[in-house]
């Protein structure tokens, strides 16, 4: 097992589409408890396989509460298979635009299907705030960001805020 390094806004490859995962070998399977390991560190309740660098179409979840046993859920080339037409509002953060939390509006409740570890096919339905993480790690495997959900003119703020910071990290790193 192994940390691994979290891509930080403006890093391009957040706006990848990942591929398919063709078939679940050992490198999947040490690539996801790479995940956990790297999710719970954080601590996050959500990780996407591209946040570590691998832009292939799998996430972590764990929404258990702090008091309560963990409970790790894989998702392997998830689709949202019906989405509600009724919508909700949560403020979501995201592991790769650290400290910025907005309020998104999504659907309220979607069905997921998605492969396990062994390759089995589940479908769920999830609302509230698995709806909302499920949602949202399956916008980072297709490219998307939680800040393409709010308006332009923060969406702007955050970036450049970002970006200046990730120009003067690269100084301070060149000497
Ligand atoms: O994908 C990610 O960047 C992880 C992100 C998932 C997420 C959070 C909120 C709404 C939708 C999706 C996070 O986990 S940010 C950290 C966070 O929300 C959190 C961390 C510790 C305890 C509780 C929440
Ligand atoms: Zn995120």
């Amino acid at each position: 097992m192994a940390l691994r390094d979290i891509l930080i806004l403006p890093d391009k490859r957040l706006r990848l589409v990942s591929k398919p995962v063709a078939r679940i070998d050992a490198g999947i399977r040490a690539l996801v408890e790479d995940m956990f390991e790297t999710m719970y560190a954080a601590p996050g309740i959500g990780l996407a396989a591209i946040q570590v660098g691998e832009p292939k179409r799998i996430f972590t979840a764990d929404l258990a509460k702090k008091d309560e046993p963990r409970q790790p859920q894989v998702f392997i080339n998830p689709e949202i298979v019906w989405a509600s037409e009724e919508r909700n509002v949560h403020e979501e953060g995201c592991l790769s635009i650290p400290e910025i939390y907005e309020e998104v509006e999504r659907p309220a409740e979607v069905k997921v299907r998605y492969l396990d570890l062994e390759g089995e096919t589940h479908e769920i339905d999830a609302k509230g705030m698995l709806a909302t993480c499920i949602q949202h790690e399956i916008d980072h495997l297709n490219g998307v960001l939680f800040i393409d959900h709010i308006s332009r003119l923060k969406r702007e703020r955050i970036i450049k805020k970002f970006t200046k910071a990730a120009r003067q990290a690269a100084k301070r790193a060149a000497g």
